[in-house]
């Protein structure tokens, strides 16, 4: 869309918008709040009528990963809900600065909604700045840019939740003491690196004492590359009780090299997969339990944020809120994070009742 096109339909949304705000009662928000944030109420999701032909791109760390498959599948459903035009683009590898030409082509072709995951906290921040001053609205999903960067994060979960949520599940697997790793996706992912650290915190705990993280080895969320630092860790410490892989890349290629290998049930394996992806190893007992959010909603939530950002709805400030379609209403935090909700864990008595 051109930039005259684009300010024409941001026009037209923004009277739109008022006169569903006036015909709905709607207020306009009070102090704090911005005064170009004009609130409708009254209608089960007023968002989607105001937001017709808006163009949402997806760029996820990168696009051969089954998580970001689902994740962005649920923003493109969100997206044909409110009738937009969606797209994917997005690296084969999961590296620090290969998102950056792809920012800066989305923001040449004036797209209206980039939604990211960050391979790197500062890495796309001076091109995601460039596109906002452009006119494009940014959301990051699951691993922030520094705030500044964009105009709403939309997590997956709280990272405090998740850290606390990956201690108890490798502690009840390994009794509650012994050394263990965690075999994670790249060195610079803003969200991986955040779970690590709140991990560590999480095992200073008086109940966690017995436990202690030996190495943090990178897989860089490349199945190969996971596989083999899989086999380099249990080489390194022979005495290793457990490994926490909080990737879904990571988790899946260590589970199958513990599958066929001698630690197989003896080393505790657990993180954050998709059910589909480790299905196979829950059942032949490699894995006893892990963790998840739902993928699809996290991307659906990341669209309709967009979505209520674009319209004028939304600016990022706490409290605002906003409509996601199926999943509700959900309000803005401090620094402009929408959190999705608790992960959920999977085992043999529940894995069969998921898809993705
Ligand atoms: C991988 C990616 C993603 C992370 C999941 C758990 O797919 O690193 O960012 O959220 O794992």
């Amino acid at each position: 869309m051109s930039q005259h096109q684009r300010t024409v339909r941001v026009g037209l949304i923004a009277v739109l918008a008022l006169l569903v705000t006036a015909a709905c009662g709607g207020t306009t928000r009070g102090s704090g709040d911005s005064p170009t944030s004009n609130r409708a109420t009254g209608s089960a999701n007023p968002d989607a009528a105001l937001v017709e032909g808006l163009d949402v791109a997806f760029l996820p760390k990168q696009v051969n990963n089954p998580y970001f498959t689902v994740a962005d599948g649920g923003g493109k459903a969100a997206t044909e809900e409110f009738k937009g035009s969606y797209k994917e683009v997005g690296p084969s590898e999961a590296s620090a600065s290969s998102q950056v030409s792809y920012i800066n082509t989305l923001s040449q072709q004036q797209t209206d909604v980039i939604v990211t995951s960050a391979n790197d906290p500062n890495a796309i921040c001076g091109a995601l700045t460039s596109a906002r001053q452009a006119g494009a609205k940014v959301v990051t999903f699951d691993s922030d840019t520094k705030p500044e960067c964009r105009d709403v994060f939309v997590n997956q979960a709280t990272a405090e939740g998740i850290a606390k949520n990956q201690v108890e599940l490798i502690s009840a697997q390994i009794g509650g003491a012994g050394k263990i790793a965690i075999l994670s996706a790249t060195p610079n992912a803003t969200n991986q690196n955040a779970w690590i650290e709140l991990m560590r915190e999480e095992l200073r705990k008086p109940e966690h004492a017995g436990i202690e993280i030996v190495t943090v080895a990178y897989g860089n969320d490349d199945d190969q590359k996971s596989f083999q630092e899989t086999q380099g860790l249990l080489r390194s410490y022979p005495d290793l009780k457990g490994i926490v892989s909080p990737t879904t890349v990571g988790v899946a290629a260590a589970a199958r090299y513990l599958s066929t290998s001698e630690y197989k049930g003896k080393v505790a394996l657990t993180g954050l997969g998709t059910p589909n992806q480790m299905r196979e190893f829950v059942k032949d007992g490699t894995v006893e339990a892990f963790a998840l959010w739902n993928p699809a909603d996290l991307g659906y939530l990341a669209a309709y944020a967009g979505a209520a950002l674009a319209s004028g709805r939304i600016t990022g400030a706490a409290g605002e809120e906003f409509e996601a379609g199926k999943l509700g209403e959900y309000t803005i935090g401090a620094d402009g994070v929408v959190v999705l909700g608790p992960p959920t864990v999977f085992d043999q008595g529940n894995i069969d009742q998921f898809d993705f």
